[in-house]
């Protein structure tokens, strides 16, 4: 619907830019998480093609260490705060109410709210970013995602305005997260009871929850490492009574289940996707919502597996090692559910189903390296290594942005009403793919061989390696050009996609057998029942 036939439509709805600005409509919100998202994404893509240049060969190449350490902080911000999630935000804004049979989210105005902070703090943040260059701007932030101090209260000025931004992420994520859990419990159509929502109604819940318990307790972290700075407190600071490790623990609070707040919106999608084209109900539904659960509690108590070699008592350090490997039960789970919803289903191969069966396939790796990485005695050979810098990115490609993938070719068709071109789709996944494992398979072996993480220089032993991933990241950097280009044409025009767009792919293609199960999941919310 054109701008003018919206305004037209609802008497007086503002038109023209004021759509934007003003909105209070999900879709329109959600719309511009989504761009938002994707900008970002092109943002910190630049940023980690100018790390992986560096990287290329030993030696300098292109920038100071000073240079390159900011650069690498703010690859990690951009990327989690500034593409995953609020990526993950626009699609459950989109998708929730209809999927609910809502008219809208049940908070609209702070909706528009939670959006409209995002362009505020990546002002902030990459206002951190210049000011090294200006006279006077102080010395860049060099500490790394994790804030870690003392290093942190003793950088320059970007610092406070990266805190800054960090407060405004947390506020958006606070505000948006509140929004979700309220729709989710208070806005489901008549007989939309909880156990019948779709699976990515519950991910999408258990984000929330997550995010409302964990991201204060970061907010408070950097407002006490801002007191450290300016106003003469010393938390952190063993000289005044302080400690830096104090820093840490209410750090990876957040951070930990942080990795989940990313990780679940992608298993609410492939819980989507895997069903639609394997045309079979999703297998275990009520364990999948028990995993969930138990995944949820176990996520808030397993933080300090980030920093096991600051000297914890050994029965704190036993205590979080066992727990961590205990949280594989429950990934472990969702893999199986989704390999069992595939068995014997009717399976075609759509760029959504690609991205979703190469996830299951790729997680499960990171899944592997991580149970590695939680036993003690192991991490304190692989901390601080490559081989974390690895792991993380087979958790986090594949677990979080290859999902949000799944799901925009999943949705595009619901969104534009034009499918996407499908061949192009296909290209991308595997030009996608193949630069994805081609860049961070490699570093698996120069982190076991001791090359250290962080660092923009190394010794000659690990040139080939290195040159090789970084010739990786540059196929996976730029087949993102195409994804943009899918997109695009995609909202332009192409073949109309109807009330249900992945119907068309027929069962049988691949020898089924006996009678089509009950159809798939996408029909719960292509007719929402009325809610007055
Ligand atoms: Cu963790």
């Amino acid at each position: 619907m054109s701008t003018t036939a919206v305004a037209e439509e609802h008497h007086g709805a503002p038109s023209g830019l004021k759509r934007w600005l003003f909105s209070t409509n999900h879709k329109d919100i959600g719309t511009m998480y989504l761009i938002f998202a994707l900008v970002m994404m092109f943002t910190g893509g630049a940023l980690a093609m100018l790390i992986r240049a560096e990287l290329f060969m030993p030696g300098l190449q292109i920038m100071q260490p000073d240079i390159y350490n900011m650069i690498l902080t703010d690859h990690a911000l951009i990327m989690i705060f500034g593409a995953v999630m609020p990526a993950a935000t626009g699609l459950a804004n989109w998708m929730l109410p209809m999927m609910l049979g809502a008219p809208d989210m049940a908070l609209p105005r702070l909706n528009n709210l939670s959006f409209w902070l995002l362009p505020a703090a990546a002002a902030l943040l990459l206002t951190s970013m210049v000011l090294p260059f200006l006279p006077g701007g102080g010395a860049p932030v060099t500490t790394g995602w994790t804030l870690y101090p003392p290093l942190s209260v003793q950088s320059g000025m970007g610092m406070d305005f990266t805190i800054f931004a960090i407060h405004l992420l947390g506020a958006s994520s606070i505000l948006g997260s509140i929004n979700i859990v309220v729709t989710i419990l208070n806005m489901r159509a008549p007989g939309m009871t909880m156990m019948k929502m779709p699976m990515f109604a519950w991910c999408m819940l258990f984000t929330a929850l997550l995010l409302i318990i964990v991201a204060p307790v970061l907010a408070g972290g950097v407002t006490m490492l801002l007191f450290d700075r300016h106003f003469g407190t010393s938390f952190f600071d063993a000289a005044g009574g302080g400690d830096p490790v104090l820093f840490q623990h209410l750090f990876w609070f957040f951070g930990h289940p942080e990795v989940y707040v990313m990780l679940l919106p992608a298993i609410g999608v492939l819980s989507m996707v895997i069903p639609t084209f394997s045309r079979k109900p999703l297998f275990g539904y009520k364990a999948l919502v028990g995993g969930l659960i138990f995944l949820f509690s176990l996520s808030l108590i397993v933080w300090a597996h980030h920093q096991y070699t600051v000297g914890m008592s050994p029965l704190a350090t036993e205590y979080f090692m066992i727990m961590t490997i205990v949280i594989s039960i429950p990934v472990g789970l969702m893999i199986l559910n989704f390999l069992m919803t595939m068995w014997r289903g009717a399976m075609t191969f759509e760029t959504p189903m690609l991205y979703a069966i190469s996830i299951v396939i790729m997680f499960s790796f990171a899944g592997v390296t991580g149970v590695m990485l939680a036993v003690v005695p192991a991490d304190m050979e692989y901390h601080d290594t490559y081989f974390v810098v690895a792991h993380f990115h087979y958790a986090l490609l594949p677990g979080a942005l290859f999902g949000l993938f799944a799901g925009v070719f999943y949705w595009l068709p619901k969104w534009t009403g034009h499918m996407y071109d499908e061949k192009l789709g296909k290209i991308f996944f595997w030009w996608n793919i193949i630069g994805f494992n081609l860049t961070f398979f490699p570093q698996h072996f120069v982190g076991l061989a001791g090359m250290p993480r962080r660092i923009v220089d190394y010794s000659p032993q690990f040139a080939e390696i290195n040159m090789l991933s970084s010739i990786g990241a540059f196929i996976f950097g730029t087949s993102h050009l195409l994804f943009l280009y899918i997109v695009i044409k995609c909202i332009r025009g192409g073949e109309k996609a109807g009330d249900m767009p992945w119907e068309g792919a027929k069962a049988g293609t691949t020898g089924l057998e006996w009678e089509l199960p009950s159809p798939p999941p996408f029909h719960s919310y292509t007719t929402p029942p009325v809610v007055r």
